[in-house]
């Protein structure tokens, strides 16, 4: 089952259901927000039980970020790729990547409030004082206040290499910035999630209408796992309202590679769906 938000025709954030090319707008009752379905014993008998208004198609309403007030977090160099990439980026600081790939501890960031978060269909930034951007494709965990795993996100955890390659103490300004993060275009839910094999990633970039990077992976090839890095996370914090929790990426494309303004970022996560954002830069 796939809960997302949208704008109405009057310009009104509704919370909604997403079934094949319908979007069924909830009646939400007591419930205030997505975060609150998100935050109830079981969110996909909460969706059920909800009524709704007539469907629209999903090609005609405008898509929002399925988050409400959470904090979203990220993981890093949780995939072999990511670490090598890193080992690359930054001789300097190189042992820290490998250590953290191989540590207890996983290295975790604070990656967004909701207002620096982009949809679907909506623009993500590259820094304009960044010389070397790249997406992160990352499968990104949908929490409840108890730390439980409701759903999948698909999320793009957007990256200036070349900042965070000078010194790694300078990862908040290479990771965060406005519409620096992607999540969307809907939260799926599961009472239990498929096996990490089937979870599987794809990133393509296009420009100029041709596809000039394309690559998958899949969430077995994480050195952890997701509970792991929940714990972790869980570790003398609350979250309220829930929180995000990007698991870090699979795939970063070759050194030679930087994006550009109006390159097409999709991200597919199988069983999920597809993030599709343009890039901007100021
Ligand atoms: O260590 C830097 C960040 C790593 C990261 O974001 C990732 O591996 O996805
Ligand atoms: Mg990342």
């Amino acid at each position: 089952m796939n809960v997302t938000k949208f704008l109405d025709a009057s310009d009104s954030v509704r919370v909604c259901r997403v079934d094949d090319d319908q979007v069924f707008p909830l009646q939400l009752g007591n419930l205030g927000s997505l975060a609150e379905i998100l935050a109830t014993e079981n969110p996909i008998a909460t969706v059920n039980s909800l009524a709704c208004d007539d469907p629209i198609a999903l090609s005609d309403v405008k898509l929002l970020p399925p988050i409400d007030n959470q904090e979203v977090w990220a993981a890093g160099v949780t995939y072999k790729r990511s670490q090598t990439a890193r080992m690359e980026e930054s001789e300097a600081a190189a042992s820290c990547y490998d250590r953290v790939y191989q540590a207890d501890r996983p290295e975790l960031f604070f990656k967004a409030p909701a207002y620096r978060v982009s949809g679907h269909g909506q623009p993500l930034r590259i820094r304009e004082d960044a010389t070397w951007n790249v997406p992160e494709p990352e499968v990104t965990l949908v929490l409840s206040p108890e730390l439980k795993i409701v759903g999948l996100t698909v999320g793009n955890d957007m990256s200036s290499r070349d900042i965070e390659g000078e010194n790694p103490l300078y990862l908040p300004q290479a990771k965060c910035y406005d519409q620096s993060a992607g999540l969307g275009p809907w939260i799926t839910l599961y009472n239990e999630l498929p096996p990490a094999s089937k979870i599987t990633v794809e990133l393509k970039i296009a420009r100029n209408g041709k596809t000039v990077f394309n690559q998958q992976t899949a969430a077995s090839e994480m050195a952890r796992s997701f509970d792991d890095l929940v714990g972790w996370l869980g570790r003398d914090m609350t979250f309220p309202g829930g929180a995000f929790l990007m698991t870090g990426t699979g795939i970063v494309p070759s050194s030679d590679f930087t994006l550009e303004r109006g390159d097409v970022i999709d991200i597919t996560i199988g069983g999920v769906g597809t993030l599709s954002n343009t890039v901007i830069q100021k």
